[in-house]
């Protein structure tokens, strides 16, 4: 059990989910710049594990993009390698999940993702997570905002996000809104601070 708060300054993202869903392109989101490649082409998706740094406000954040690893057509030796050099990746504490969805196309194979993180990364991963959507500009659209989201949508996905604390985030990633990665911190550091205050 970890004791104090959240303050040495320094946090792990990982970001996870299936391709497609804007991991790479949600990494481009928090660092300000284009360091992952993301693509609208599916042969150029990430393949490797990539760690960028930047600092926001203070705090020496380190962005890791993965590939795809709950895709069950990936074979699982493949996976494990993902995961252990993603593991390999989170130099120090504290590390939180951001699980990237497409808000408006949640699939059948993302049901089951948290099992599938909770395989990879133990049981405790999802009190560390964070869901991240992605296309919030389609939210906006249907002039949503994210509780009412979170009402109306698949009861699927509703139960992950309950699962995660309700934790959630909504990211354009068009538009790299700066205060949207603000927004993700702020999430970020209540989380630790009551995760690590437990
Ligand atoms: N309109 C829009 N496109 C996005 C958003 N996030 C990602 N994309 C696009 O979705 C495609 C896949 O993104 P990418 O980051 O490569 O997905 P990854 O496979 O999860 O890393 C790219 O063409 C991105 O430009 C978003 O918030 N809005
Ligand atoms: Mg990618």
């Amino acid at each position: 059990m970890k004791t104090g708060n959240h303050s040495d300054n320094k946090v792990n993202l990982v970001l996870l989910g299936m391709s497609g869903t804007g991991k790479s392109a949600s990494g481009n989101t928090i660092l300000g710049k284009k360091q992952f490649l993301s693509t609208a082409s599916s042969n150029l998706v990430t393949t490797e594990c990539q760690v960028e740094e930047t600092e926001i406000k203070g705090t020496c954040v380190r962005v890791i993009d993965t590939p795809d690893i709950f895709n069950d057509e990936i074979k699982a030796s493949v996976k494990n390698q993902h995961v252990t050099k993603c593991k390999q990746l989170l130099q120090s504490e504290p590390c939180v999940f951001l699980l990237v969805i497409h808000v408006s196309r949640f699939t059948d194979g993302e049901r089951d993702i948290l099992r599938k993180l909770e395989d990879a990364f133990g049981s405790r991963a999802e009190e560390q997570t964070v869901i991240l959507f992605t296309h919030g500009e389609e939210l906006q659209r249907a002039d949503m905002n994210l509780e009412d989201f979170l009402q109306d949508c698949n009861s699927d996905l509703k139960k992950i996000a309950e699962q995660c604390g309700r934790r959630c985030v909504v990211f354009e990633n068009k538009a790299s809104h700066q205060q949207k990665v603000e927004e993700l911190m702020q999430t970020v550091n209540r989380m630790l601070n009551k995760y690590q205050n437990q």
